[in-house]
């Protein structure tokens, strides 16, 4: 039984911290410390329903009910909102998530033969 034992990390895969502990880079340069910040928020995606003349008004309020996590009365303020304005905002989120709350609310009404149409936006 034999093992190799790295005594030193390849410089590719050692941290910037680490190589500036050890204090061993090349006569006459420097490590450039980052400054900054690595974490960057999420785009955000606007969810929308449009309007359409057959989608039953209480089948709009059951989507944004189960879907959106609206209450009742939320969900029929928004549902009026986009039959009397012709578009509305459900909910904003990340990409993916607006994604699939798009997929699910086009694969339900689908399923019940409705024309309801739901869209996303980058805000
Ligand atoms: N306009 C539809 C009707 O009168 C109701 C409706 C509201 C449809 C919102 C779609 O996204 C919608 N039955």
């Amino acid at each position: 039984m034999s093992a190799i034992v790295m005594t030193k990390l390849p410089d590719t895969l050692m941290a910037d911290d680490e190589r500036r502990r050890r204090n061993d880079n090349a006569p006459g340069t420097a490590v450039i410390t980052r400054t900054k910040p690595q974490v960057k928020r999420p785009s955000l995606y606007r969810v929308l329903l449009l309007n359409d003349d057959y989608t039953p008004m209480e089948f709009v309020v059951h989507v944004l009910e189960h879907f959106f996590t609206k209450n009742r009365e939320e969900a029929t303020q928004i549902m009026l909102h986009v039959h009397q304005h012709g578009v509305g905002e459900c909910g904003v989120y990340t990409y993916e998530v607006a994604e699939t709350k798009v997929t699910q609310v086009m694969d339900f009404a689908r399923k019940h033969q409705h024309p309801l149409q739901c869209v996303m936006e980058k805000k």
